[in-house]
């Protein structure tokens, strides 16, 4: 499970300021009041969207406002009414306002919740005319818009995890499959957090690399194989150019093991990556004399070959829906 997190804060618009104004025009030199309403400010609304990245977008944009409302006129013309502003919040979204501790959870796309009120518009001086003050020299301000500092989780759990020794080409492969931008680098423990992309609507998480001895800390340890916890496929990354493949993939499985032993039972593709550095003769016997001894399907995949890109992707898929 992948947590995303971040802190923003929204601001409804302030309701426009009612209008100090008198009738003036050539038929009239002293007339009564005539100065509208300010407009309201718009309010802040969340609504669920089914797109677990939604987040990330706030990493560059923290702070959201409202519109607010236009001061009233001459003439008794309201001012307009401030826009309101939609925002667009990843269904299972946990929000908590930082100062009241209040706490809610998206879980509907067709529900506008209210989350910062607009601001109310003031009154122009014609509404505060008394037979008294047949001239009534104010007007009302507009109120404030709520603003709120929000803080947003996501708790996202991957469907499929990349899982291999450091270097194996894991990052490559979500960068092929997904929108996501891992950092890739032609050198171990490239990956320090867990990565996640969407493939259509599936969720996948590349994780750190694993080495012997992860399970009692070395390298950067397994502590993170708890994101992998709750995936429903594993995938197994070897590199191809790798001369000792089925003790990688031991190797692997052991530390896999001494983390948890449920994580052996879970469903798991092993894939042989980078296919392109090595002839296809030489690829064919590799994944010939792995399924001999590991009596599993061995997969094969190139970043840099479409088809087996595209193979794998459906492969995944239809893993996924069956
Ligand atoms: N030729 C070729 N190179 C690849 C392929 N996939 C990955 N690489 C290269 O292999 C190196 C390691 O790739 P990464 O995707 O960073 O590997 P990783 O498994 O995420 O590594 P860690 O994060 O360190 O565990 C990079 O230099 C990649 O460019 C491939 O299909 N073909
Ligand atoms: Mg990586």
């Amino acid at each position: 499970m992948l947590v995303d997190t971040v802190t923003i804060s929204v601001k409804a618009g302030n309701g426009g300021n009612g209008s100090v104004h008198f009738r003036r025009n050539a038929q009239t030199a002293r007339g009564g009041p005539d100065g509208g309403n300010g407009g309201n400010g718009g309010n802040v609304y969340f609504q669920g969207i089914d797109d677990i990245l939604g987040l990330q977008e706030f990493r560059f944009k923290k702070s959201l406002t409202a519109e607010n409302g236009i001061k009233g006129g001459r003439q008794n013309l309201f001012g307009r009414n401030g826009k309101d502003l939609v925002v667009k919040i990843p269904l299972g979204t946990l929000v908590t306002n930082t100062n009241t501790h209040e706490q809610f959870e998206i879980t509907e796309t067709n529900k506008k919740i209210l989350v910062a009120k607009g601001g109310i518009g003031g009154r122009g001086n014609n509404e505060f005319k008394t037979a008294t003050d047949q001239a009534p020299h104010y007007a009302e301000k507009g109120t404030v818009g709520e603003e709120k500092e929000l803080h947003l989780e996501l708790r996202i759990i991957a469907d499929i995890g990349f899982i291999g020794l450091p270097n194996a080409g894991k990052s490559s492969l979500l960068q092929a499959l997904t929108n996501a931008t891992p950092k890739i680098g032609n050198y171990p423990f490239t990956t320090l957090e867990p990565n996640i992309g969407m493939m259509g609507n599936i969720a996948l998480a590349d994780i750190p690399g694993l080495i012997e001895g992860a399970s009692k800390g070395k390298g950067l340890g397994t502590e993170f194989l708890r994101h992998t916890e709750k995936t429903k496929l594993l995938v197994h990354c070897i590199d191809c150019t790798n001369t000792q493949s089925i003790d990688s993939y031991t190797t692997i499985r052991k530390e896999l093991g001494a983390y948890s032993p449920t994580m052996l039972e879970k469903p798991e593709i092993i894939l042989l990556t980078k296919t392109d550095l090595i002839a296809p003769e030489e690829a064919e016997k590799k994944v010939k004399d792995m399924e001999n001894v590991l009596q599993k399907k061995v997969f094969t995949v190139s970043i840099l070959d479409d088809a087996s890109l595209t193979t794998l992707h459906k492969t995944l898929e239809a893993f996924i829906s069956s």
